[in-house]
């Protein structure tokens, strides 16, 4: 059995350390009592310099961009971070751009610059840059997520005009040889984070490795009692002659006392790079970091030159020890520890992924309230920003290379995911908040085809060496794999690679019920009882405007998919049924659901188009319920009854609904317009309900828990399921078992069918097209989700309403998917997969009490498929026949999404 900790072996005893690389010469410790402990503050840092503003881009690869004398007056100006992808993935044209685009910006030369090393730190560019200034290649860098830095010494030395022009090249194009191969979210191109000026003296340290802060700090001991702390760094002599320098690094507590300090000794030839290890005395009971109480002390390493302090890193330390066990979980600080938390994505639709560090802040902040302990960073390295925001709110994190869906079988894939690792291993060693790092996610899940022979060995593999890699550049770690619920990453061997296997579970969503998820673990704890397993990612999509007034396990309609059901209630009923499983589970080192935020996906074709919608939140950073159940789960104190996105309801014979309240309060009273539902208990996750009998109009709720209280008002429509001679409206989305609230706030009911003196669906059925499959998109439309579903094959829909005048209005799209038929059996021609469906395919005539509406429809020759197409009749109806809206087949089956019948 595995037993995995984050103690590197070093032993303790060893004192300050020191090798050399290169040309470097090497020096001895000081003595302790020679050590200058000079206050901190007077050390000079080297400085950095935002470069967010001034800058103009192009797409394209205009003639001669990185030439400083192009006139770029044509050119947009654009302030950094910037993607330009943040419109074109959300529009109706398939895919968005991807290819190259410049940005150009001058960097004011003075002499105070020209005495300097003068870098560009990148904190990332997605997903190729070539960075050239005043003309010259300086560097480059490939992988999207992950920071890189170039010099412009020399050119800056050489700068004439007064000014560098700094040129960046970005591409994001795919490459097959670049990981991520694929993956749903958004591959949004551009400058889309922070770039730098860094400065420093001549004798420094290192910018250019992997671009790292050049001193890793660590604690090869970290106990109750005492802790040890290790900097090991590279030091840098730009100049022309040796130098002598100091190193000294000190440990300061969150109040700024010194703690602990030790300094050493280098001399470094010309143009040399040295490297160093401090060993530094040992901390007494040290204050340690938990995400309950994320102690940060500063390490401050510092170099000087004669005694002129010339450069100084500052390094977060965070004093904790963690270790997973496959029996019993994972531990913190000596104590078990359940990590429970979310995934994160870096963008908010609309914006793409061009974020400010105060974007990232209130993200990590919002997880942090919901009670997560911790965080995926999923599925690629983030901003310093969410790094240093995660050390001091104290948020455990995971964090990832972008290894994702699919691998190309050459060694320039494998070389590029090894680059990730070490750029991910060095850039962020120092933050006390990454507990995991992972290396992969459900590699099996979009195979080649055909797949190459030996495809999952290679892969495996590819896999182990990037493992190996990340075990040597950081031992710190525990390391982990994701696999999406297939058994090949068993029998590959794949899932024994990590340290931590994650599984992707999405019983109840993509297929299967909710509670098959908890014995899907059984079953793999039970095989492979040498895990240590992570849940690391669960989640159900859902759209704030779609409501399942009966939620639960679907009275599923045949052969479909839970998927289908895209209200906020379902993706509650998931959640709940879940995170009671989870508890029953307390040896799951971690449980992380999928995501925090709804996140851009170009590709999907749910409710919401482009957007992957299984956010807690929504993109906007609005709460759904489930991020009140999150906290209620999690003892957060909350008490909210689950109605701000959902206050304007309707009911069919009924008034009779549900109201749930999460809490973390031992019980709750509900009170509905003044009066008290009674007093209930919450139970295990924090959940309870009460049925509800909503009276027309506004209904004011109060909830009242302990301290806590809430208030919601919700809006009820009553319709009788028999139309009485008071009727005024009925609007009725075909094919659905949700509602649907509109822009205006009409709640759109669910289908049903006619029975003597209602209203609904005569014949037909649901199933040829209910729900968000692929291919089921409506252009040109924002209520994609009242077209995306439809009935299909009615002769009619009835609507026994009282003798008057009514507008009637009928909306069609055309979303027939692949393998459907029409009623005569046709399929529907795919020509590569792709549904094409040609005109004259469909056709039916639609008439309103026998008035013909539209003779022989046919929607694709109409408005061409997935295209909204809405029919409007105004009707007098006598003689106490109703509304009868006929449907009467001509090739193949009519369809139809929805119907308004609006009294006038
Ligand atoms: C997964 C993937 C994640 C997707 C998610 C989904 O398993 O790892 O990237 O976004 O499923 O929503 O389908």
């Amino acid at each position: 059995m595995n037993i995995w900790s984050s103690r590197p072996e070093v032993p303790v005893t060893r004192r300050t350390v020191l090798r050399s690389a290169g040309a470097a010469l090497s020096l001895l410790p000081l003595p302790a009592a020679a050590q200058n402990r000079r206050p901190p503050q007077a050390v000079r840092q080297r400085e950095r310099t935002l470069l967010d503003d001034g800058w103009v881009h192009q797409l394209g690869d205009p003639a001669q961009a990185q030439q400083p004398s192009l006139d770029t007056r044509n050119w947009r100006r654009v302030s950094i971070p910037h993607t330009w992808n943040a419109a074109d993935a959300l529009d109706d044209e398939p895919g968005f751009y991807r290819g190259p685009g410049w940005y150009r910006r001058r960097i004011q030369v003075t002499g105070a610059l020209r005495a300097k090393r003068v870098f560009l730190y990148f904190e990332g560019a997605f997903q190729v840059a070539d960075v050239y200034a005043d003309g010259d290649r300086v560097g480059g860098h490939v992988g999207g997520y992950t920071a890189f830095s170039v010099e412009i010494t020399d050119q800056v030395r050489r700068a004439r005009a007064g000014s560098t022009v700094v040129a960046v090249r970005v591409d994001n194009s795919h490459d097959d040889d670049i990981p991520p191969y694929s993956g749903d979210w958004t591959f949004y191109g551009g400058l889309y984070r922070n770039v730098w000026l860094v400065t420093t003296d001549d004798l420094h340290f290192d910018v250019l490795d992997h671009a790292s802060p050049g001193v890793r700090v660590d604690t090869p001991h970290a106990s109750a009692e005492r802790a040890v702390v290790r900097v090991r760094g590279r030091a840098v002599n730009d100049s022309a002659r040796p130098a002598t320098a100091v190193v000294r690094s000190t440990v300061v507590d969150a109040r700024g006392r010194e703690l602990t300090s030790r300094q050493t000794q280098l001399r470094i030839a010309p143009g040399a790079t040295a490297e160093f290890e401090l060993l530094l005395p040992a901390i007494e009971h040290p204050r340690l970091w938990s995400p309950e109480s994320p102690y940060l002390h500063q390490v401050r390493t510092v170099i000087e030159s004669g005694r002129t302090p010339v450069d100084r890193v500052d390094a977060p330390l965070g004093i904790r020890w963690f270790s997973a066990d496959p029996a019993t979980g994972f531990s913190l600080n000596g104590r078990p520890y359940q990590l429970r938390g979310t995934n994160r994505h870096q963008d908010i639709v609309g914006r793409g992924n061009a974020l400010s560090d105060a974007d990232h802040i209130r993200d990590l902040r919002l997880i942090k309230a919901m009670g997560a302990n911790v965080v995926r960073l999923a599925h690629y390295p983030q901003a310093p920003a969410v790094l240093e925001a995660a050390d001091e709110l104290g948020l455990a994190l995971w964090e990832e290379v972008p290894m994702v869906n699919r691998a190309t079988m050459t060694r320039a894939f494998t070389e590029h995911h090894l680059n990730n690792i070490r750029d991910m291993a060095r850039q962020h060693y120092n933050h006390p908040s990454i507990l995991v790092f992972g290396t992969m996610n459900e590699i099996l899940l979009r195979r080649p085809d055909p797949q190459p022979t030996g495809y999952e060995a290679w892969i495996r593999d590819m896999l182990a060496e990037g493992e190996a890699l990340l075990r040597a550049e950081d031992p710190t770690r525990l390391t982990a794999m994701v696999g999406h619920q297939a058994a090949a990453y068993n029998t590959s061997g794949i899932a024994d690679l990590p340290m931590i296997w994650g599984w992707n579970l999405y019983q109840g969503w993509y297929g299967g019920t909710a509670d098959q998820f908890g014995p899907y673990l059984d079953g793999e704890r039970a095989a492979h009882p040498g895990r240590v397993l992570w849940v690391s990612e669960f989640g159900a999509d859902s759209d704030a405007r779609l409501h399942r007034v009966v939620p639960g396990n679907l009275p599923v309609l045949a052969g479909q998919n839970p998927y289908q059901d895209q209200s906020l209630e379902y993706q509650q009923f998931y959640l709940e049924s879940y995170l009671r499983q989870i508890d029953q589970r307390p040896w799951l080192a971690g449980t992380t659901y999928w995501s925090q935020f709804d996140f851009g996906s170009e590709s999907r074709t749910g409710s919401v188009p482009h957007v992957n919608t299984k956010g807690l939140m929504l993109s906007d950073r609005r709460p759904k319920p489930v991020y009140y159940l999150m906290q209620a789960w999690r003892g957060v104190d909350v008490l909210h009854i689950a109605a701000d996105l959902w206050n304007r309801r309707a009911g069919v014979g009924s008034r009779e609904q549900t109201v749930t309240v999460y809490s973390n309060a031992a019980s709750v009273e509900l009170f509905h317009n003044g009066k008290s539902l009674g007093e209930k208990p919450t139970d295990s996750i924090g959940h309870v309900s009460w049925m509800v009998s909503f009276t027309d109009g506004r209904n004011r709720l109060h909830a009242r828990g302990g301290r806590l209280t809430d208030d919601a008002t919700v809006h009820f429509t009553y319709h009788a399921p028999q139309p009485t001679p008071a009727f005024h409206r009925l609007s009725v989305s075909a094919g659905a078992i949700v509602q649907y609230v509109d822009p205006d706030g009409t709640v759109w009911l669910e289908d049903r069918e006619y029975t003597p003196g209602g209203w609904g669906a005569v014949t037909g059925d649901f199933t040829g097209g209910y729900g968000w499959m692929k291919n089921n998109w409506v252009d040109g439309t924002d209520e994609d989700p009242l077209y995306q579903t439809y009935r299909k094959g009615m002769t009619a829909y009835r609507f026994d309403v009282p003798d008057g005048r009514y507008r009637v209005t009928l909306r069609f799209a055309e979303i027939t998917s692949a393998g459907d038929t029409g009623g005569d059996g046709t399929a529907v021609p795919a020509p590569g997969g792709t549904v094409q469906v040609p005109v004259g395919w469909r056709v039916f005539d639609v008439a309103v009490n026998d008035r013909p509406l539209a003779p022989r429809l046919d929607l694709v020759a109409r408005v061409g498929q997935h295209r909204p197409f809405d029919l409007t009749a105004d009707v007098r109806t006598s003689g106490g026949r109703g509304l009868d809206i006929g449907f009467t087949a001509i090739t193949n089956v009519p369809v139809i999404s929805a119907i308004d019948v609006l009294r006038r």
